[in-house]
């Protein structure tokens, strides 16, 4: 990669002090990979639409596909915008780019072409990678637009097509081993402004992050992990996700959809012991539980997270579904809290965590002032440590909002922490929506609306949700000539092609912003005061 705003390093004295704890540990995912397949060998890694692969199998097809995309004339250091859905064949091209020194970018199967235009523009991709036709969504035609607009795409390749199948079938070959200092992805940041960001993650920092949490979750070689979320997103990537479950030798099965009669019967066909969740798909799991007639009893712990888990819903899961809740809070860039299987009641119905670092470090500080505040007292929640990026992938100007000078990374959160370091999520202060952990930056789609020539001006905010916890609602001004209506800007925002979460739920179109009288001058103010209206309303 070139410039200096691709991955900005920790301090030299810090990483050698991350190396010396043993955090650090010099090792590409390649490297671990192959690790792995001499311990477990036979053992199933992975199993999803009908395949099962060891890791054996699995570490040979990454092997092939590493040397096909060398031959597809990938370079070390170039960047792939990879868009997979939870199929096996996600694991080995993953490993298949790490061992060529190529960079995925995680874009989620939920992402359209505006999206996908800018993960390839803003990385300056040569490749989209992803599927064909899947959910009644064309990938592959998607992908084809883009690299006709994207001048450093050069090639499409697309898993399941004849082409893709002669790459996954090129001999292995000697390919040298990656930095593994070096970054060996990019993930995507919930982001709370125009576009989402880049986040550069480490081979070194992210394994850490990996061995950590299948060790806080307790994963063994006879686990089996339900991937239910879209495997690229960080959470079951790797907290402790697919990731985890390779580490510990344990099964990882693909399920396609996350809802309860798809996971259920895959809990009860593969005897899963442990998967992840959002808040509600959580809920939609209790109630589907009543009345399923699954044998669920292998389902030992089900990890809550992405959003607020509230107290109601915490106390109905391990009754429902016969298992261990685990809270998790967590974030792409860096930073993920665990509550512990040893961890008192109250602390895993009422807290969202603590960190799975010892080295995590973590300040709580009044939001105007910066100063730490009282302990036990809410305030915006600051953190440094062994695997949270300094900074995001060419974003300078970001960056120096983002990050502390001493390098915390600004999370957004408002939390509280408990005399034992746990930490409860208890708001936010960032212009996001979490609409039940999927995350909606409100400028990006104020942006989309604006877009429209109809409409003067739009601010886009939170309202209350009792299924999602949050959704959107837009508030927009049109321009004194237009007549616009809800369903209408709906349209607009799905066709300029992006994700469905982030289709306006609401839209309500004012005269005027009901509450600029009151004197709003900036855009966050008058978010803030529309989000206190809506909720009123
Ligand atoms: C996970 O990662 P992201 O990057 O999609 O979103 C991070 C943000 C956090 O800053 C916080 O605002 C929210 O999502 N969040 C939670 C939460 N977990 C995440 N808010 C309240 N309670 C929770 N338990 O969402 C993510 C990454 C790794 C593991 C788990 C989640």
């Amino acid at each position: 990669m070139s410039g200096n705003h691709d991955h900005i390093p920790w301090p030299p004295d810090v990483a050698a002090r991350y190396r010396a704890a043993g955090h650090w540990r010099g090792q590409s995912f390649g490297a671990a990979l192959t690790s792995l397949a001499h311990r477990y060998a036979e053992r199933t890694a992975v199993v999803g639409g009908g395949r099962r692969w060891s890791f054996t199998e699995l570490d040979a097809r990454a092997h092939r596909i590493a040397a096909g995309l060398v031959e597809a004339g990938l370079a070390p250091g170039e960047r792939v915008v990879l868009q997979l859905p939870n199929i096996p064949e996600f694991l080995p091209v993953v490993f298949g780019l790490w061992r060529a020194g190529v960079l995925p970018v995680f874009a989620l199967p939920a992402h359209r072409h505006s999206e996908l235009r800018h993960f390839a523009a803003h990385s300056g991709a040569a490749a989209v990678l992803t599927v064909g036709v899947h959910e009644r969504h064309d990938h592959a035609a998607t992908a084809r637009a883009v690299a006709a607009e994207v001048d450093s795409v050069r090639q499409v390749l697309v898993v399941g097509s004849a082409e893709f199948t002669d790459l996954a079938a090129t001999a292995p070959r000697e390919l040298p081993d990656p930095d593994p200092e070096g970054v060996a992805f990019l993930q995507l940041s919930g982001g709370s402004t125009g576009l989402p960001k880049l986040i550069p993650r480490t081979h070194d920092d992210y394994l850490y992050s990996v061995r950590e949490s299948a060790r806080i979750c307790a994963l063994r070689p006879d686990s089996v992990y339900l991937a239910a979320l879209p495997v690229a997103h960080n959470y079951p990537l790797s907290s402790p996700g697919v990731l985890g479950a390779l580490h510990a030798g344990a099964t990882t099965v693909m399920a396609p959809r996350p809802d309860a009669d798809t996971a259920f019967r895959l809990i009860e066909e593969e005897r899963v012991t442990i998967t992840g969740v959002v808040p509600p798909l959580a809920a939609a799991w209790v109630q589907a539980a009543a009345r399923t007639e699954r044998d669920l009893s292998s389902l030992e712990v089900l990890l809550v997270g992405g959003a607020k888990c509230g107290r109601e819903l915490a106390e109905r899961i391990g009754p429902a579904l016969g298992c261990r809740l685990q809270q998790v809070f967590g974030m792409a860039e860096g930073l993920v809290c665990y509550t512990r299987p040893d961890d008192g009641e109250e602390t895993v119905l009422g807290t969202q965590g603590r960190p799975l670092s010892p080295d995590d470090e973590i300040r709580v500080v009044d939001p105007d002032t910066g100063a730490e505040v009282a302990p036990g007292r809410t305030g915006a929640l600051l953190t440094r440590g062994p695997y949270t990026i300094r900074g995001y992938f060419r974003a300078e100007e970001h960056n120096a909002a983002a990050f502390t000078p001493d390098g915390f990374y600004r999370t957004g959160d408002l939390v509280r922490r408990t005399p034992s370091g746990h930490l409860e999520v208890v708001g936010r202060a960032k212009e996001q929506i979490n609409r039940g952990g999927e995350k909606v930056a409100a400028e990006e789609v104020e942006n989309h609306l604006m877009a429209h020539p109809g409409v003067l001006d739009a601010a886009v905010v939170a309202v209350p949700d009792p299924y999602l916890g949050e959704r959107t609602c837009a508030y927009v001004v049109p321009t004194a000539e237009a007549s616009l209506t809800g369903p209408e800007l709906r349209t607009f925002v799905r066709t300029r092609g992006v994700a469905a979460f982030k289709v306006p739920d609401l839209v309500r179109v004012v005269e005027r912003f009901p509450v600029t009288g009151v004197g709003k001058t900036s855009k966050r103010e008058l978010r803030v005061a529309l989000a206190a209206l809506a909720r009123e309303e």
